[in-house]
């Protein structure tokens, strides 16, 4: 086993590939993997939840023990956006509807993990409309005013404030349950809140699970059964591949 500094690593496997080409800055490799990931059948959760989340996780592993390792975090973090922005182009769906709102809470930085619940979730023919990072729940309320989406995500990679997360999720489940409105968590921190077991939502682990609940989502307000996802059928779109 390669220690986590190695720059090369000669194995096959896409996460290994793609945490050499991070952690070299070699960001049109890693744009190329990913796309062709893409290209060759992989889903976005498939790649998002494999690839890369474990590059990620063995790159947070350097800045602990190596000097470089917090602005090869940024950096890396950079070429994931390029990466899933290209995704997102591809996969976009022509509609607007329906919409899936969401973001990360106050004091939460990350950026990567909203935007590949946004991506996975365009892919699968929602209009996704991502807040970002840091986002006040007020806007959040006030872009659920705008948008009036069927389903709204939180994705809680680092908690600032444990008291101001929890109330505020507390809110925005109970208004959201009163419009008839999903909500579904996620991310690593999303387990630390202790109102989770008292609030309309649902929690997932993965982008796999994001899926599943929004399908059950969508089967819920659509009986018809000869729509795709009425039959249960995953209703990613391939943009290149359709033609
Ligand atoms: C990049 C990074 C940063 C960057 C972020 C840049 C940016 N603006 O985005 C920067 C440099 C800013 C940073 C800062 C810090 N970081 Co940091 N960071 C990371 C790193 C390497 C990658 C995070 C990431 O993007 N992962 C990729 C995403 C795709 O993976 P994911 O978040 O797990 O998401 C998956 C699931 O959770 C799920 N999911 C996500 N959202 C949702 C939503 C829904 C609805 C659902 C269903 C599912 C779902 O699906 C995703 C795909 O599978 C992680 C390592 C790690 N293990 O995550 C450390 C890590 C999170 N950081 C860590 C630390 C310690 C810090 C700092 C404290 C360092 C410091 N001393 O300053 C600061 C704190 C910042 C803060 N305010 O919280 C630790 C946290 C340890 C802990 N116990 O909490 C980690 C784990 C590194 C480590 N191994 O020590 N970090």
């Amino acid at each position: 086993m390669p220690a986590c500094g190695d720059p090369v690593l000669s194995t096959d496997s896409p996460a290994e590939r793609l945490f050499a080409h991070l952690v070299e800055g070699k960001a049109r490799e890693a744009r190329g993997l990913i796309l062709s990931l893409y290209l060759s059948g992989g889903s976005l959760a498939e790649i998002a939840d494999g690839p890369i989340r474990s590059a990620m996780n063995r790159l947070g592993e350097l800045w602990s023990h190596e000097p470089d390792g917090v602005f090869l975090e940024h950096r890396a973090t950079d070429i994931c956006i390029q990466a899933v922005e290209q995704l997102r182009l591809l996969v976009e769906p022509p509609t607007e509807d329906p919409v899936a709102l969401g973001g990360a809470p106050p004091g939460d930085p990350y950026l990567l993990p909203s935007m590949l619940v946004a991506t996975t979730l365009a892919a699968d023919g929602w209009h996704a409309v991502n807040l970002g990072p840091d986002t006040p729940f007020s806007a959040m309320l006030a872009a659920v005013e705008r948008h009036a989406p069927r389903l709204v995500w939180l994705s809680i990679s680092s908690i600032r404030n444990q008291k101001e997360v929890e109330e505020g999720v507390a809110e925005l489940s109970a208004r959201l349950s009163e419009r008839g409105t999903a909500l579904i968590l996620g991310g690593r921190a999303a387990g630390s809140l202790s109102i989770m077991k008292h609030t309309y939502s649902q929690r997932g682990e993965s982008l796999a699970d994001l899926l599943t609940l929004a399908n059950e989502l969508r089967l819920a307000s659509c009986p018809q059964p000869e729509d795709g996802a009425a039959s249960g059928k995953p209703r990613e779109r391939h943009a290149t591949r359709q033609r």
